[in-house]
């Protein structure tokens, strides 16, 4: 078996970390392995990506402290940079990606689930940011991008503390959309996908553009973010076409991705 597992279910693809002896944890073999994964994905012609993690009790349990434990600090430095690099790949996939956490999502796992852009999470699942437990802050950008989730109050609490939450705290901190028993939390997963692609992948993919560019900027930057893109998509048939079926009072066909 892989570290990584993929499998593609119609427009959906589904990629889970495949660690469970180690609840899934992050060693360079993994990140190595991710990276290389994202690239083609980026290229493939899914429109909606689920990451996951193999098992019912962790999504990812962090970067792998057996591997990190001695490092120099440039073999430390590489370790964050190939990390940080594969989330910025994640975040940048033309397509949305979706977190489905089932279960700890600590450290560098909650980092990977931050990079996504959607959270969902089982019943059981846990969120934290041990790393200064450990001598060392979080260093697959986690403060960064919890921060602009959830406020950076609440995020630097939790950084400094390395305080654990669990589901319906996450969910009430809007870190998480939705929160399902174990059991359902790939079909809902599923289904949030399958809804997903079922809309203008350029549509779509121009709502992720402007959303992820606009972080951080003031409204004056950011409003008009999405004029150029909106203009190309009325260069599509998906456009041309649901539009006039909505003039037309009927059903749009199944959009092409064109
Ligand atoms: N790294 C390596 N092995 C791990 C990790 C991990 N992060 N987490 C769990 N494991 C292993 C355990 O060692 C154990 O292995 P074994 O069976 O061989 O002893 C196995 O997984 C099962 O774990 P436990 O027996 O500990 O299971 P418990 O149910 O008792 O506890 C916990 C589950 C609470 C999740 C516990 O395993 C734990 O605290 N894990 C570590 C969590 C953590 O601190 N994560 C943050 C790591 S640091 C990080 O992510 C930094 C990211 C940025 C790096 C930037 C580069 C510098």
């Amino acid at each position: 078996m892989g570290l990584l597992l993929y499998e593609e279910i119609g427009h959906v693809g589904i990629l889970t970390v495949n660690r469970p002896e180690a609840l899934n944890a992050l060693n360079s073999a993994v990140i190595d392995e991710l990276s290389a994964k994202i690239d083609a994905i980026a290229l493939s012609k899914i429109r909606c990506l689920i990451v996951t993690g193999s098992g019912e009790r962790s999504f990812v349990a962090g970067a792998d402290i057996s591997e990190m434990k001695d490092m120099t600090r440039e073999e430390a430095e590489n370790f964050s940079a190939a990390g940080n690099a594969a989330m910025e790949k994640i975040e940048r996939l033309p397509m949305p990606v979706i977190a489905a956490v089932n279960g700890f999502a600590l450290g560098g796992g909650l980092e990977l689930a931050l990079a996504c852009d959607i959270i969902i999470s089982s019943e059981n699942a846990v969120f934290g940011l041990p790393e200064v437990g450990l001598g060392i802050p979080p260093g697959y950008g986690g403060v960064q991008r919890l921060a602009r989730i959830i406020g950076i109050a609440k995020a630097k609490e939790l950084a400094f503390t390395t305080d654990r939450i669990k589901a319906p705290e996450a969910l009430a901190l809007g870190l998480v959309s939705a929160v399902y028993p174990i059991e359902e939390l790939m079909d809902a997963a599923m289904r949030m996908a399958e809804k997903i692609s079922a809309n203008s992948p350029m549509g779509v993919w121009a709502a992720k553009v402007v959303a992820n560019s606009s972080v951080g900027m003031p409204l004056t930057k950011a409003a008009g973010l999405e004029t150029p893109l909106f203009g190309e998509c009325f260069g599509t048939t998906d456009q041309k076409q649901a539009m006039t079926a909505f003039v037309e009072k009927r059903k749009p066909e199944p959009f092409a991705g064109k």
